[in-house]
């Protein structure tokens, strides 16, 4: 059996959330499997089977973002279309190649849709990181728009200061705030809409994404804010979501244990679900869609789920 030291780096690097974000989760398990294929011998069968057990190792490592699992479907579908060694090693590298460029023409395509929803002087609200989210405001200030974004600080892992970081850095105006002060905000501040990133989007249109994202868009519905997901193709499930198992990560993410009281439980649960009904709308590469269309016309794009059998 081929070394599986990058993957295994790789899915070390996933879980320790060094490597975050549904995108870049993807993009660097494709990569690994690809690479690793590279060092595979044998038969055709073999090296199917080794390519398959280091995707599942890979896929282990978050069990929630679906970009993940489906960027390494793709890998595997690619492989199994081919019927020699040779050949399988070419197409995973390609494969892993052409899901880099996917999700590059998407993230643009998504930004220029996107942009078109912000109009000059607009108040955006985000939660969590998105490399999605930032590419549409990104795009809306390089053509002209001024929009002012506040983002959420994103307990208990802080990735809103990241959004802080990549805003300032793109000159855009923002600012920061707990995630407990979203209510308040909506109701004194002139939000105009809410976006997030998503992380799987389910068969029945619902969002699972960053833990928080459904009650900041219960209290956008409440305040008459209109909510939206920015998601490409390769954030959409055959699963309902019911099915998208929602991640727990380890307590010393939320508290030290050892400065806990003794008896007391700590959930980390890191992902929740927003119900179709509370989404305005996704922004995917093919333009604005309702929830249900969104994920219907997706169905086609994804990968066999046999090409991991
Ligand atoms: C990240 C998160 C992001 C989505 C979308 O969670 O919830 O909103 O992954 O990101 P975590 P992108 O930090 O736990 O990985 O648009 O970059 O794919």
């Amino acid at each position: 059996m081929a070394t599986h030291g990058r993957v295994e780096a790789t899915a070390a690097a996933i879980r320790s959330m060094e490597i975050r974000g549904a995108a870049k989760i993807g993009l660097s398990a494709a990569r690994a499997l690809a690479d690793h294929v590279q060092t595979c011998e044998g038969t055709p069968g073999r090296v199917l089977r080794d390519a398959r057990r280091a995707a599942r190792l890979l896929d282990q490592a978050r069990p929630t973002a679906v970009a993940l699992h489906n960027s390494l479907g793709w890998v595997l579908a690619a492989m199994a279309e081919e019927s020699t060694v040779p050949a399988m090693k070419k197409a995973a590298r390609q494969a892993a190649a052409l899901v880099a460029v996917d999700m590059k023409a998407a993230r643009a395509a998504i930004a220029v849709h996107g942009a078109k929803l912000l109009r000059q002087g607009d108040v955006v609200l985000t939660h969590c990181n998105s490399t999605t989210v930032l590419g549409i405001l990104e795009q809306a200030a390089h053509s002209g728009k001024d929009v002012e974004v506040i983002a959420t600080e994103t307990r208990p892992f802080g990735q809103g200061l990241l959004t802080v970081k990549g805003l300032r850095a793109a000159g855009i105006e923002c600012a920061l705030i707990v995630d407990s002060a979203v209510q308040h905000v909506l109701a004194t501040r002139d939000v105009d809409l809410v976006l997030v990133g998503a992380d799987t989007v389910a068969r029945d249109g619902c969002l699972v994404n960053k833990i928080g994202t459904a009650g900041v868009a219960a209290l956008a519905k409440a305040n008459d804010v209109p909510f939206y997901s920015a998601a490409g193709v390769h954030k959409f499930s055959r699963r309902d979501s019911d099915d998208v198992v929602i991640e727990e990560r380890p307590v010393r993410e939320v508290a030290d244990p050892r400065k806990l009281p003794a008896g007391v439980r700590v959930f980390n649960p890191v992902f929740d679900r927003t119900m179709p009904e509370q989404i305005a709308g996704y922004v995917t590469e093919r333009g604005l869609a309702s929830p249900r269309k969104a994920a219907e016309r997706s169905l086609a794009s994804l990968p066999p789920e046999d090409a991991w059998q």
